[in-house]
């Protein structure tokens, strides 16, 4: 049978189930991921499991996002941590300053055909080099660092066909905001994007990069490009050559849907607030005034990002405009070398742009927040309120080219009025230096894991009872995201410390949700379609689960929220008849009964006592989810298996 890629490294990786759409398969996972703000947490299950050495071909820690160790100890005693308990059990580590995780997997470790765990919802940024790479929580990537499966729903393969070349000025981003306008942030849930088409062959690594990483706001299970003569090109540049394999879909493959993407017709986009599929064409909203301009993020952090910034500035001899302020948070510790040896660097200097470290920073509200009110430009991916620091702020997305283009002008431009686009050749061999990259011990019984007072004990869940009452403690709308769930910004720094973590549940709806939540004993969340979009961050799961919520019912879920729910032991349910939602107001009493019976059926029956009504919900749960439900969640249903090869 002819395949398409998805399905030939599905099909190389299945250790169970059935190769049919929307059934549960285990896959294995060769090489995962971890970063700081999850990081400490996936450790803390991993050592709760009792493995002694990781399983898979490679897993690398990174510390990116919580770089800055400002007001107090914090993010340094997780480093130590990380540090520690990746020598003792096997994983590579990347120090703090050498870059961000998916930039720096993109370049040292991507290997077409291979599958790829990782513990941030951004990791299919190595599906430019043809893996297929996928987001989870923490708890999953543990298991997967432990020789255990990752369970998924086998997807929907869609096919997006490139015909065509870019424009000059025109690039990666806005191919896929273009696909963020058609299909919205729900558009992707339960398919993978494959890229093909002849468009593809113009398109380097770095640009695929931009495509697949933001995929993710899709809400796509992973997106994929073959890996052809210019993943070739790249990983020899790379100094890894020989980590090629050709991967195509075979001639006659099918999928489930064909999207085409005439590329020389695009234009540059952009995002408005507050969400990644609030796209138009930059020519509807120019003139706008800008006030900050950020570069930056696992979206646009390439040598080829920075550097199409860097010779436009240089082509138009002019600066940052005095009133905008523009920073430039470059990708790797290769990409600011790269930087510095080829000149550009100095030129980003030259005019004005403030240099940051080279992390995710103002991207999860680490640093330059905006004034009030103001239009912050940036190269990122993700655009949600609040997510800047600053709530009155708007955030647009938009391109390298956009981004200096309104650097420049003051406001918001198309930047085909520049002039000539930016020329300049990608390396044909990349700054190699891994001396940041440490690598696990070879006397691990030696180590000692260093653990400071912020790595806090892991909350532990209790079985299933048969039934859960509660209070409705919040009723919300559609789109809901973890950065609504649980932000980061200033609270990153208690992502070890679960207990601290959870006064932040809601805070920026109801700034009293955590101590009526105590209060109350727990309770229930409502929510609307695609809640929990975004982030893999688990303790959106972890910190409700602390403060006692028994269940969300929503009208639909984004798939790892969805994961990490169950993964805690809290009910994700989903409405039979979807207008039931209007119902329930905030407040209501509601029960839910007979559950380990209920469970094995497809619907349960929820009573809401104080509007003496019934209603069907239902739970979409595999057996397996079923048995981790039960057992009050993944790391005690792992435990009581004595393997993590759940
Ligand atoms: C994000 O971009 O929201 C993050 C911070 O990288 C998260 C992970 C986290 O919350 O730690 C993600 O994308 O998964
Ligand atoms: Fe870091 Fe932003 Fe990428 Fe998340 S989206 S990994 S915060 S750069």
């Amino acid at each position: 049978m002819a395949k398409n890629i998805t399905q030939k490294i599905l099909d190389a990786h299945t250790v169970s189930g059935e190769p049919t759409k929307g059934s549960e398969i285990g896959i294995r996972i060769d090489q995962t991921i971890t970063q700081d703000a999850t990081g400490t947490m996936a450790f803390l299950q991993f050592e709760a499991m009792g493995v002694d050495q990781v399983k898979t071909d490679l897993s690398v820690s990174y510390v990116d996002h919580n770089t800055l160790q400002y007001g107090g100890f914090e993010n340094a005693d997780d480093h130590r941590y990380l540090q520690t308990v990746a020598a003792k059990h096997g994983v590579f580590f990347s120090r703090p300053g050498n870059g961000i995780c998916h930039q720096i997997h993109l370049e040292r470790f991507g290997k077409p055909g291979g599958t790829l765990l990782g513990s941030d919802s951004h990791t299919p940024t190595s599906g430019g080099v043809g893996m297929l790479a996928m987001g989870a929580g923490g708890l999953d990537v543990a298991v997967a660092m432990g020789g255990g499966a990752f369970s998924l729903t086998y997807p929907d393969v869609v096919l997006v066909k490139l015909t065509g070349k870019l424009q000059p000025w025109v690039s990666a981003k806005d191919i896929i905001l273009e696909l963020l306008r058609r299909l919205t942030v729900k558009g992707g849930v339960g398919k993978v994007f494959e890229y093909g088409g002849e468009g593809v062959a113009s398109l380097t690594v770095p640009d695929r990069a931009t495509i697949t990483n933001m995929g993710a706001e899709l809400g796509a299970t992973t997106s994929v490009f073959p890996s052809d003569d210019a993943t070739k090109e790249f990983l020899q540049a790379q100094g890894r050559v020989e980590d090629w394999t050709e991967l195509k879909a075979d001639e006659g493959a099918s999928y489930d849907e064909v999207i085409e993407i005439e590329l020389n017709t695009l234009e540059p986009m952009i995002a408005q607030p507050h969400m990644p599929d609030n796209v138009v064409k930059v020519t509807e909203i120019a003139g706008l005034k800008v006030d900050q301009v950020c570069v930056g993020s696992c979206t646009n952090s390439s040598y080829r990002d920075l550097m199409s910034v860097a010779v436009a500035f240089k082509a138009s001899g002019k600066k940052v405009n005095n009133e905008v302020s523009m920073t430039v948070s470059p990708g790797s510790r290769q990409v600011v070398e790269m930087m510095s040896r080829s000149g550009g660097l100095a030129d980003l200097i030259a005019a004005g742009a403030r240099l940051l470290e080279n992390t995710c920073g103002p991207c999860i509200g680490n640093g330059q927040s905006p004034p009030s009110d103001a239009v912050s430009l940036r190269t990122f991916n993700r655009n949600f309120i609040g997510r800047s620091g600053t709530k009155s702020a708007g955030s647009y997305l938009c391109s390298p080219e956009v981004a200096v283009a309104a650097a420049i002008t003051g406001v918001v431009t198309d930047p085909r009025t520049l002039g000539d686009a930016p020329q300049f050749e990608l390396p044909s061999e990349y700054a190699i230096d891994d001396s940041m990259i440490i690598s696990p011990s070879d006397a691990p019984a030696e180590i000692e894991v260093s653990r400071g007072p912020n790595i806090k004990p892991l909350p532990i869940q209790n079985e299933l009872p048969d039934s859960l009452a509660g209070k409705v403690l919040i009723k919300l709308g559609d789109n809901i995201t973890t950065d609504d769930i649980t932000p980061a910004g200033t609270w990153l720094k208690y992502r070890s410390n679960v207990p601290k973590y959870s006064e932040s549940v809601f805070c920026a709806i109801d700034a009293d949700f955590h101590t009526k939540a105590q209060a109350a004993g727990g309770g229930f969340v409502l929510g609307g379609e695609n809640y929990g979009q975004g982030s893999s961050r688990e303790h959106a799961a972890l910190c409700p689960m602390f403060l006692g919520i028994k269940g969300v019912i929503a009208k639909s879920f984004a798939r790892i929220h969805k994961d990490n729910l169950v993964n805690f032991g809290i009910l994700p349910l989903t409405f039979d008849n979807p207008a039931d939602y209007d119902t329930i107001n905030d407040g209501d009493e509601l029960e839910l009964g007979g559950l380990k019976d209920g469970l094995t059926g497809e619907k349960l029956v929820l009573k809401n006592i104080t509007q003496g009504i019934e209603m069907n919900l239902l739970h979409g749960y595999t057996p397996r989810q079923v048995d981790i439900i039960k057992a009050g969640g993944k790391l005690n249903y792992t435990k009581n298996l004595g393997t993590a090869g759940a």
